[in-house]
């Protein structure tokens, strides 16, 4: 029955039926489904999606719109996705690079890592390394994410690395990259500290920093 909704959720996002997308996501929201495994149903989508636009079968208009009924569906979602949580763990500076606009993936990382106990501080998208660079200053994160899915921006991530080092505060924080555009490898060169290839194993990996 559940598998069966899941499925039903992917295909309205993929029939562009935002009104039957809305109505399975409420029905999931307050149902035995699994919040993670809905929202992973709409990221699976989404992939799909991307293939389309891709290969051409799709435009921006139908990427656009798809877009947005993953934004109403995981809005209702990803907020109630469940996580072991264990009280105030540090802060975490989160944001989208310079040159990128999309944020779904950014929030849910977000909605989930503050449902673990973690202070978010949600610096929007299209964020120049400097505005970075000034956040973790200010706020002493534990932790800076940064989310990229443009392999056209990706470059931003070494810009914030080389900020970081130039007003020497690179040694006082943990950079965790994530989105679609990069790959362990790319962190490793990079010089980031981890990977996070979705929300709970980046969740994971800061509480282990936490905990060090
Ligand atoms: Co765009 N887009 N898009 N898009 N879009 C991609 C990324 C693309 C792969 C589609 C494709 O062609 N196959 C392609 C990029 C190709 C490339 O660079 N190699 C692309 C393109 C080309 C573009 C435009 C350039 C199109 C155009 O205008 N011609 C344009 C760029 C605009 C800009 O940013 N300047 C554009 C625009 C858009 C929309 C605005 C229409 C919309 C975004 C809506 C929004 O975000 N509010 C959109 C969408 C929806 C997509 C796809 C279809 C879906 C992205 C998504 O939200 N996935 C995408 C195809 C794809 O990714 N396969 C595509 C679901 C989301 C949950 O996954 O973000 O990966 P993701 O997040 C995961 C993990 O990666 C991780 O956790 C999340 C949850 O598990 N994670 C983090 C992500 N960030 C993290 C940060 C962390 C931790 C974990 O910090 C610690």
């Amino acid at each position: 029955m559940s598998g069966e909704i899941l499925e039903q959720l992917k295909a309205r996002l993929l029939d562009l039926d935002m009104d039957g997308a809305v109505e399975l996501a409420e029905l999931v929201a307050g149902g035995d489904v699994r919040i993670a495994d809905a929202v992973n149903a709409i990221s699976e989508g989404l992939e799909v999606v991307g293939q389309r636009f891709q290969r051409g079968e799709w435009f921006l208009t139908e990427l656009v719109y798809a877009g947005e009924i993953a934004r109403e569906t995981m809005d209702l979602l990803s907020p109630l996705m469940e996580t072991a949580s264990s009280g105030p763990l540090g802060t975490v500076v989160v944001g989208t690079v310079a040159g990128d606009l999309h944020d779904l993936g950014k929030d849910i990382f977000i909605n989930y890592a503050r449902s673990a106990g973690f202070k978010l501080i949600d610096l929007g998208v299209d964020v120049p390394a400097e505005g970075f660079v000034s956040a973790v200053k200010e706020h002493h994160p534990l932790a800076l994410g940064m989310s990229c899915l443009l392999t056209t921006t990706d470059s931003e991530i070494g810009k914030v690395i080389e900020g970081l080092k130039r007003q020497n505060v690179r040694d006082k924080v943990k950079v965790i990259i994530g989105g679609a555009a990069l790959t362990e490898q790319f962190a490793e060169n990079a010089g980031a500290d981890a990977f996070a290839p979705d929300a709970v194993t980046g969740t994971d990996i800061i509480r282990g920093w936490g905990a060090s």
